[in-house]
């Protein structure tokens, strides 16, 4: 397995991690796939990486699956597709969603189908204006996959995912934005400020209380108000005995600038 289709760069208390084969626009193969399973579980096991920052390299952020590995697959006889989904993408949408450190999408270019994904997956995605946003799925025939079906209607309501997974058709970032599908769009060329830097500040702020944040997302959806009052009292707790929370009062008392550990 090459290496080098995953750039894994820590720094900062950043694991900054980037989709390396820009001649097919970050496509994945089944080695860029495994080597960013094997990465994220490398970030989840370093206690000095307390966020990710996940970005292309060259003009796409990824394309999504690499259509010429699929056609040899068809070749060789053997197509399972519940099977390859399940060894690759369902793998990766699982890790970054249960990664307890938040993980910042740099989108720098177009994101089609799996790729597209991908980056919903993530918790907080930024987009370069001249990105775009592709369920190209339908485009050859296929359904959305890496979650795809289960993001886009909690983010942008059922009418507007119907249309994107049906449609196919790209979407602007400064839409996307519009409509809620991603946080925020940066003037093109500026995404190591607007992207990069905001990987480098949650990688400062309270990592404990940031996985709770993200573990309140996770579960509001399914959650009756009942359940999540419940679940919000028992995350203040675990939050409330982190040494970032006695960090947090103390600096505020002494009217100076918290340095939370991420304990
Ligand atoms: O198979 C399974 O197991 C099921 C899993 C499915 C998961 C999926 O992700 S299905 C969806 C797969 N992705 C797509 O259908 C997207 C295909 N790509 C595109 O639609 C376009 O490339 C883009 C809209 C993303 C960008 O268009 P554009 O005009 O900027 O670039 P381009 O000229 O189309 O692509 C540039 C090169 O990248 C080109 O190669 P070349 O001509 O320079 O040698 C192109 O073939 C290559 N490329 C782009 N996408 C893929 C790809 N090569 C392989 N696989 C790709 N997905």
């Amino acid at each position: 397995m090459s290496a080098d289709c995953i750039l894994f760069e820590p720094g900062d208390g950043v694991a900054r991690i980037t989709l390396n084969r820009p001649d097919v626009l970050n496509s994945f193969d089944k080695a860029m796939a495994a080597r960013l399973i094997e990465v994220l579980a490398r970030v989840a096991d370093d206690g000095s990486l307390r966020s990710v920052y996940l970005t292309g390299a060259g003009r796409a952020f990824c394309a999504g699956q690499d259509l010429a590995e699929a056609v040899a697959r068809e070749g060789r006889g053997v197509v399972d597709f519940a099977e390859h989904l399940r060894r690759t993408y369902n793998p990766i949408v699982r890790a970054i969603r249960a990664l307890p450190k938040p993980v910042v999408c740099g989108v720098n270019g177009a994101a089609a189908g799996a790729g597209a994904n991908i980056a919903l997956a993530c918790d907080l995605v930024i987009a370069s204006a001249d990105a775009k946003f592709i369920q190209a799925f339908i485009n050859i025939g296929l359904v959305p996959d890496s979650g795809g079906s289960w993001f886009l209607p909690r983010l942008v309501g059922t009418a507007r995912a119907t249309a994107l997974m049906m449609l196919g058709q790209p979407l602007s970032a400064t839409d996307a934005a519009a409509m809620g599908l991603i946080y925020k769009v940066v003037p093109a060329g500026t995404l190591e400020e607007g992207g990069y830097q905001v990987a480098r500040q949650l990688a400062a702020q309270p990592t404990q209380a940031l996985a709770l944040i993200k573990k309140l997302l996770d579960r509001t959806g399914q959650n009756t108000l009942e359940q999540q009052l419940e679940l919000e009292a028992e995350s203040q707790a675990a939050a409330g005995r982190s040494a970032d929370y006695a960090e947090g009062v103390r600096a505020f008392l002494e009217k100076r600038k918290p340095a939370f550990a991420g304990s």
